[in-house]
């Protein structure tokens, strides 16, 4: 497998509200109101107008909920970002396997970024806070996702933005394992 996409992604510790990139992604609940985590730290960030423009969303096109493993795009309002893409990751559940809902979120993102002409993309960690998906496995997930996906938008770069430094280096350790065993 090729590692060039492996060029096209980045990791850092930080809040993700203060990256200055095309598009955030925010790891939102299937009612698009707003809630606690990222979610609340991004409605905090841009402002009121997101709430308004999630409504309308909500009302024009998911009016039962955004599902899990979709996304929707509305602007960044007071955000450095000019757009912030929300997407619903699963709630984490032992006994059934929603690693293709994870991996949607990742992937439809990067899709609807990319239609939107943005070159630069940051995500959160998607369920790995209060949705309680096990940190590793998110990571292989990521993984995956990015070397599948990324060669299809060679202009996109791609931030993954942790908000611990431990989270940094456990998804560090993951890439480490992931790209050896692919090279
Ligand atoms: N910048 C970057 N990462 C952050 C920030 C931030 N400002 N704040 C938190 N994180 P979570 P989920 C990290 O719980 O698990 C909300 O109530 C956090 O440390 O925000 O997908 C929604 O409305 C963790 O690593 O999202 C949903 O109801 C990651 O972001 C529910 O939480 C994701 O944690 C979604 O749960």
């Amino acid at each position: 497998m090729s590692t060039a996409w492996t060029n096209q992604l980045n990791w850092m510790t930080g809040d993700i509200t203060r990256l200055e990139v095309d598009a955030i992604v925010n790891a939102a609940n299937h009612s698009l109101m707003g809630g606690g985590g990222v979610d609340g730290a991004i409605h905090r960030a841009a402002g009121p107008e997101l709430l308004e423009a999630c409504k309308k969303v909500r009302r024009e096109h998911w009016p039962d909920g955004l599902p899990d493993g979709e996304v929707a795009l509305t602007p960044g309002f007071s955000l450095p970002a000019r757009y912030v893409i929300h997407t619903v990751g699963p709630v984490y559940a032992k006994t059934k396997d929603k690693s293709h809902l994870l991996a949607n979120c990742y992937r439809k993102s990067l899709a609807l970024a990319a239609d939107h002409g943005c070159t630069s993309l940051a995500f959160p960690a998607i369920s790995t806070g209060i949705y309680g998906y096990p940190f590793e496995a998110a990571a292989r997930i990521v993984c995956n996702v990015m070397a599948e996906n990324l060669p299809n938008y060679p202009e996109l770069q791609v931030t993954l933005c942790f908000f611990s430094d431990a989270d940094a280096r456990a998804f560090q350790a993951v890439f480490d394992e992931v790209t050896r065993t692919t090279e």
